[in-house]
């Protein structure tokens, strides 16, 4: 990682403030037989040297901060060219993501990744809101990171999908935004669509976040428990990333219920892998 060299520079630092304190309290202990004027000025000294420990401390900071990329655009100009966790910061708070380096010329931000179904993805508000899961396997990265990367900046989106004969096929649109919290994490800019998935999301644009434990959907039931995720529903359904992992072609009771993308293979055919991925748009 980049900021490796700059954090063993402040940690040198804070080694020689703590020492540069452990002096000053032994001097503290021993001064008391020599004249007051020679420890004040010792003091004096030893305050000044501090202060500009403490002035070269903040400044590398400062560039530690300013330094960390804002995407994984920014990360894979910096030179990383391998698909792997990275630490970014789109906006004040950094955070570990996953970034594809490969898929039409990396530097994705993964947001969502499925592909044998052994995390649950049946869960609670909270849980979409902070992800789960881990990046090595199957995740949700969490809203609050997916508005933190799409929320200023235009990010394009790209939906991955495959089938159980191995076939994968791509949903692409140039524009996507998930707004904040406060606005439930709305689905508030997707346009642009190509792709030969064909578009099963655009039903849920403008749609807010719902979850099992929290109804946000256009629906006078519950979108959520009905089919079993946590999507944009509207009311309620054409996708449902989310859903249940039930491998293929399911029964009829389980219509809507799966990992499902309409528009490819229809609502009872849960596919074998998904991933969402965002990164800014040229
Ligand atoms: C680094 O960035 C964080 C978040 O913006 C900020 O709170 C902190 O004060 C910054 N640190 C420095 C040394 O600039
Ligand atoms: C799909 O790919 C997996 C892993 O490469 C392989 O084990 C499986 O046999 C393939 N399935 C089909 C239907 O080709
Ligand atoms: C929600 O449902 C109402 C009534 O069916 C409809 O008029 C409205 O357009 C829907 N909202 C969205 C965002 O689809
Ligand atoms: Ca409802």
């Amino acid at each position: 990682m980049c900021g490796q060299p700059e954090i063993a520079l402040v940690l040198t630092l804070v080694f020689l403030v703590s020492t540069t304190y452990g002096k000053c309290s032994e001097f503290t202990r021993v001064s008391t037989t020599q004249p007051p004027g020679a420890e004040s000025e010792k003091i004096a000294e030893l305050n000044s040297r501090l202060s500009t420990l403490e002035t070269q401390i903040q400044k590398l900071l400062k560039n530690l901060n300013t330094s960390l990329p804002k995407n994984c655009i920014d990360v894979k100009e910096n030179g990383n060219h391998v698909t792997g966790t990275y630490v970014i910061r789109p906006k004040s708070t950094p955070f570990t993501v996953l970034c594809d380096m490969n898929t039409r010329n990396g530097g994705w931000v993964v947001f969502l990744n499925r592909f044998e179904g052994s995390q649950d993805f049946y869960l609670y508000w909270d849980d979409y809101k902070n992800g789960f899961g881990d990046f090595g396997g199957e995740f949700w990265l969490g809203l609050d990171h997916l508005h933190d990367v799409t929320g200023s900046e235009y990010n394009e989106l790209l939906v991955e999908l495959t089938d159980f004969d191995n076939k994968t096929v791509y949903a692409q649109y140039h524009t996507f935004r998930v707004g904040n919290e406060d606005e439930s994490y709305i689905l508030k800019l997707l346009d642009g669509f190509t792709g030969e998935a064909k578009d099963s999301l655009f039903y849920q644009k403008g749609m807010k976040f719902s979850t099992r434990d929290k109804d946000n959907d256009n629906y006078s039931g519950a979108c959520a428990t009905e089919y079993t995720g946590a999507w944009w529903y509207n009311s309620c359904l054409w996708s449902n990333l989310n859903g249940q992992y039930l491998r293929g072609q399911v029964k009829p009771e389980f219509n809507h219920k799966g990992m499902i993308w309409s528009t490819f293979h229809g609502s009872t055919y849960s596919l074998k892998k998904a991933r969402m991925m965002v990164r800014p748009r040229k």
